[in-house]
């Protein structure tokens, strides 16, 4: 059960986007000016274990698709163990239409900066890391930036704000493979290794980085930290539903007027996203939606006021993902949307695993069979008998999210499918398209 949603909830004033429009934000004088790193002089005045008691009473949830309670996480690395902590940011974004951490990392890398000295500082971390996805070069470089500005004012280093706690921060870019972005995956590219998941359990909490406990979290779960050390729990639960608190940055993409993020508390409905983007484009009308990136199972125009928190989105049977919602009307085709999102999935398959890698190979083919308009009835019984062997049985999320647009679009759009095998949609692909997946 979702408690009932405030009427205020997509009128929010803006808490992580907030100083977004302040043009040189990403500077360390003006962040300073706009409330920066007061919450740091306030959490190095505070036990750790209050921090973390903060961040569980906040109920924040995990901003990277999970949506884990970040305080219960904190709370899981062992104390006293005489064992380097780490924490590990996962700004790795690359899940097909999600937009919300490279902008944050551009527009404001303090904030980013400054929640990872205060949850360092909270699970008695010396070390962290920021491992960046290796094409967004521009927020690279902006980060960089603020950690050394960071660095030349005492907030980073030996003896932050003579406190006594001391931290260091590095930033690293990946090679670009939409894989690294699954944790334990990050943990090995970041060691030096070929990205590819490990074993869970052990989780990171106690065997991470180096095999040390450590926190892996994605960077809107670590730039809510400073304003929750500021604003209270209290106040950071007035925002979002009971379960799925605060604000979030959903990212719109597709046949809408404005594209780009908005920041809305948790339980926001697509009917009011719409209607702050602008609408959808002139001569649209909407049929099918991502809620939380290509590996959430699609909605469609039924699903407008189903309200966007981590209950409300599963109790429609989706998942809410990373909030990525991508936007589709009565010009688009679910078998052809799908059928692209699956050559991604095959492209980015790490091969670590049967079901995935040649699973989605095979998907790819029967695809390209329907789309060429030589597909049979039985390629749908196929296609759902090898997600059947995909979901549960994969190493890790990659595999079972590439079934999810496969599953969701057969559920809610079947005619679409029979229309090609059945020859009243002309052929999308050609019979050279057959061959080479
Ligand atoms: C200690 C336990 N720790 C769980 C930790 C675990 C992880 C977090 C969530 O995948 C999803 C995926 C994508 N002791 C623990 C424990 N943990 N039990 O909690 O774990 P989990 O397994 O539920 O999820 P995950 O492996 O983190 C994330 C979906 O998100 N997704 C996102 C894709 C892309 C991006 C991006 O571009 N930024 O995130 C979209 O839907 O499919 O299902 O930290 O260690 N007993
Ligand atoms: Fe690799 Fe796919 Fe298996 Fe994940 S599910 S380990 S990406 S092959």
């Amino acid at each position: 059960m979702t408690t009932p949603r405030p009427e205020t909830v997509a009128k929010l004033t803006p808490v992580l986007t907030k100083r977004w429009l302040s043009p040189d934000a990403w500077r360390i004088g003006t962040y300073e000016q706009l409330d920066g790193y007061a919450a740091l002089r306030k959490a190095l005045k505070a036990h750790p274990d209050d921090l973390i008691q903060l961040i569980k009473d906040s109920g924040l949830r995990g901003r990277g698709g999970a949506g884990f309670p970040t305080g219960l996480k904190w709370g899981f690395i062992p104390q006293g163990d005489g064992k380097p902590h780490y924490l590990v940011v996962n700004a790795d974004e690359g899940e097909p239409g999600t937009c919300k951490d490279l902008p944050l990392m551009t527009h404001d890398p303090h904030a980013l900066v400054e929640g990872v000295i205060i949850a360092s500082y909270a699970i008695r971390a010396n070390r962290a890391y920021i491992y960046i996805r290796g094409e967004a070069v521009h927020a690279a470089r902006r980060l960089r930036n603020a950690v050394q500005e960071a660095y030349d004012k005492g907030y980073l280093g030996r003896n932050i704000l003579r406190s006594g706690y001391d931290l260091e921060l590095v930033v690293h870019s990946g090679a670009g493979a939409y894989i690294c972005g699954e944790e334990t995956a990050l943990l090995d590219s970041l060691e030096g290794f070929r990205g590819q998941p490990r074993l869970r359990p052990p989780f990171p909490a106690t065997h991470g980085l180096y095999a040390s406990p450590t926190v892996v979290n994605n960077v809107g779960t670590i730039a809510s930290v400073p304003p929750i050390v500021l604003g209270g729990a209290d106040w950071w639960k007035s925002m979002g539903t009971e379960k799925s608190s605060g604000p979030m940055i959903y990212s719109l993409s597709g046949r809408i007027v404005n594209p780009g993020q908005y920041e809305c508390s948790m339980g926001v409905t697509l009917r009011e996203l719409l209607e702050l983007a602008g609408g959808m484009q002139p001569g649209h009308n909407l049929r099918f939606w991502t809620p939380g990136g290509s590996s959430t199972p699609l909605l469609a125009a039924e699903h407008l006021d189903v309200p966007l928190d981590f209950e409300g989105v599963a109790a429609a049977g989706s998942i809410l993902g990373t909030t990525a919602t991508q936007i589709f009307s009565d010009q688009d085709c679910p078998v052809y949307a799908t059928y692209r999102w699956l050559e991604f999935y095959h492209h980015e398959s790490c091969g670590k695993c049967t079901p995935c890698r040649e699973g989605n190979y095979w998907m790819v083919r029967v695809y390209r069979r329907i789309l060429a308009g030589q597909g049979t009835h039985e390629d749908l019984d196929t296609l759902l008998d090898t997600c059947d062997n995909i979901l549960g049985r994969s190493f890790c999320g990659l595999g079972d999210g590439a079934t999810s647009s496969v599953t969701s679009s057969l559920k809610y759009f079947k005619q679409d499918y029979l229309d090609y095998i059945e020859g009243r949609t002309a052929p999308k692909l050609s019979d050279k398209q057959l061959v080479g997946a």
